[in-house]
């Protein structure tokens, strides 16, 4: 078996990076089972294990461990074992803050030229969701979408798509349906040859119907959402490349409860543009857009020009962000200091 690796997106930049490296050549990761990462090299997909560079630098920065969607350098040792001994420079990748103490986030996807918030219509879109994971998408320098799932179950999907652009300024919103296969003529266009969809949104939205409706064929097991016992309800376990026939690859991933944002306001900036625009005639520079005299913010939300509940959640959003940042500073001036104890991080130091 070969596969095309340029219609998985590799080019001459990325050859470029690798240049570097003699004896060994290129793969894309597919999927990651602990530690073990399976590539789609030009021969194949091949099983491969971390090298001595990798797993030293992920010993400084969880971050540079290969994730669903990475390039890798292999090389193959005379007694047959292959490992990823590089991670090519991510040109994009979709970032989520850890829960545990690590400050660096985990990688939810690499390489995505197009990130799409999966989100369904029914039994009824969550707003507030998809403002969260639109920061995140357009934070990891991919082009953001949304894509409205199970249009087959609404009365009017296209009213719902116009409702969300509101929240969603210059970001198109697609409504398709995996069961009926219409509305994927625009998302196709994101699976073209040499470009990767990545799919983010939780669990039960369709991200596998949709992957499987690309692909034309069941290449993703789906379910049905099992609401009863809450547990076990995730059908996708682990984050997978997909190529799609004809060119382009699509990334599943498993379902996300909640993401918590970085720091790194950029994305929050962009996913509310309508805001930060409105913000441009506040009275003071530093306007905190709470009390202050002249806040143009404030004066859209009186007009009736920006909802209460849009307002409320960039501030919650922002809020959140806020603290982020103020916990990676002191953590990352701490380890300055070098009195950090705590984490991981302690175990590479010298
Ligand atoms: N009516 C309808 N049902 C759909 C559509 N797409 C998906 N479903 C159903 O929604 C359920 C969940 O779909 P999945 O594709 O497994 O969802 P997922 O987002 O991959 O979920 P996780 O893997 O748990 O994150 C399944 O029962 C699908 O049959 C659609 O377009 N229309
Ligand atoms: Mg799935
Ligand atoms: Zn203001």
């Amino acid at each position: 078996m070969t596969i095309d690796l340029t219609a998985l997106g590799w080019d001459a930049e990325r050859a470029a990076d690798s240049r570097a490296r003699a004896g060994c050549r290129p793969g894309r990761v597919a999927r990651v089972d602990r530690g073990v990462c399976t590539v789609l090299g030009a021969d194949g997909p091949v099983r491969a294990t971390l090298g001595a560079a990798v797993l030293a630098a992920a010993a400084r920065d969880l971050t540079r461990l290969p994730c669903a969607g990475d390039w890798v350098l292999l090389r193959t040792w005379p007694d047959g074992p292959v490992t990823v001994e590089r991670v090519l420079p991510r040109r994009t990748a979709l970032v989520r803050r850890t829960a545990g103490k690590d400050a660096s986030g985990q990688v939810l996807a690499a390489n995505l030229d197009a990130a799409a918030v999966v989100e369904p219509v029914h039994p009824e879109p969550d707003v507030a969701r998809v403002e969260r994971l639109l920061s995140l998408a357009h934070e990891s320098g991919a082009a953001p979408l949304v894509v409205l799932t199970k249009a087959d179950l609404a009365a009017d999907p296209a009213a719902i798509a116009r409702q969300l652009a509101g929240v969603a300024p210059g970001v198109p919103v697609l409504a398709v349906s995996a069961e009926r296969g219409t509305g994927l003529g625009p998302l196709r266009e994101h699976v073209a040859p040499g470009r990767t969809l990545g799919l983010l949104g939780p669990s039960g939205a369709g991200k596998s119907s949709l992957v499987n409706a690309l692909a034309g064929a069941v290449v993703m097991p789906t379910q049905a959402i099992r609401r009863v016992d809450g547990k076990g309800r995730h059908t996708t376990t682990w984050r997978a490349l997909v190529p799609v026939p004809g060119g382009g690859a699509v990334l599943d991933t498993p379902g996300v409860r909640a993401v918590g944002l970085l720091d790194g306001a950029s994305g929050l900036g962009r996913a509310f543009a309508d805001i930060a625009a409105l913000a441009v005639g506040c009275r003071y520079g530093d306007c905190a857009h709470d009390a202050e005299p002249g806040c143009a913010v404030r004066d859209a939300l009186a007009a009736g020009e920006l909802t209460a509940r849009r307002y409320d959640s960039w501030r919650r959003l922002q809020r959140e962000l806020a603290h982020e940042t103020r916990r990676r500073e002191t953590r990352v001036a701490a380890e300055r200091r070098g009195g950090w104890r705590g984490g991981r991080r302690r175990a590479a130091r010298p």
